[in-house]
């Protein structure tokens, strides 16, 4: 691969809340390793406060991708849903896979409320429909682990000196997820082809 080619870091969680599989990690690791000349990095994170955001920053920091695109799983949801907006703010529902359940407190003391997303959300959009898969815009991250990251990411973006595109696209879960439950769910497949698509239209905007 070439020296200093574009690259992009796409990443997914470990399982949480008792799960044996968590569907991001699932699709972002069956990626392409490379998409037009760009480099698709690939990286697992740990479902915890704190800990997650420091990891992506390091690579970010030490690595200057183009762009960070980061990838939950939202159990329940029905379509891939890209996030519009982060806000700071810590709150979780059941605590992270250290036991640690921060309850409103902001992630980053004195920072913005809010980021928007500056991914290219309403063309990612249309290019996951476009492969048929289903997909809608989300105005809500929630306030657990993916929240936490996505807010640190697009702080970092918006105060460092190297300017990169993040932001952040959950997925429902998978099919072999929740055999036999009634829980909204897609096969890995479509879950893997939208993303994919989604993926691509970054790479268009970085090579643009
Ligand atoms: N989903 C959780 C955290 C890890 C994940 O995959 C969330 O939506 O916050």
């Amino acid at each position: 691969m070439v020296e200093n080619a574009a690259k992009i870091l796409v990443t997914g969680f470990t399982p949480f809340g008792g799960k044996m599989i968590n569907a991001s990690w699932e699709a972002v690791k069956r990626l392409p390793d490379e998409i037009d000349g760009v480099a698709i990095r690939k990286l697992e994170i740990p479902t915890l406060f704190g800990v997650s955001g420091d990891i992506v920053l390091e690579f970010v920091r030490r690595e200057k991708p183009h762009a960070v695109i980061l990838v939950g799983e939202a159990g329940g949801r029905k379509h891939i849903t890209p996030e519009r907006v982060a806000i700071n703010v810590d709150d979780a529902r059941i605590p992270d896979n250290n036991g640690w359940q921060p309850v409103d407190r902001p992630i980053v003391e004195g920072a913005r409320e809010a980021y928007f997303s500056t991914l290219p959300v309403r063309k990612i959009i249309a290019a996951i429909e476009a492969v048929g898969v289903p997909v809608q815009i989300s105005n809500s991250a929630g306030t657990y682990v993916c929240n936490h990251v996505m807010y640190r990411l697009l702080h970092e973006a918006n105060t460092a000196e190297l300017p990169f595109l993040t932001g952040f696209i959950h997925v429902p879960y998978c099919e072999e997820q929740v055999t036999g439950k009634d829980t909204p769910a897609l096969p890995l497949q479509d879950i893997c082809r939208g993303l994919e698509a989604g993926v691509r239209v970054v790479v268009e905007a970085v090579l643009a």
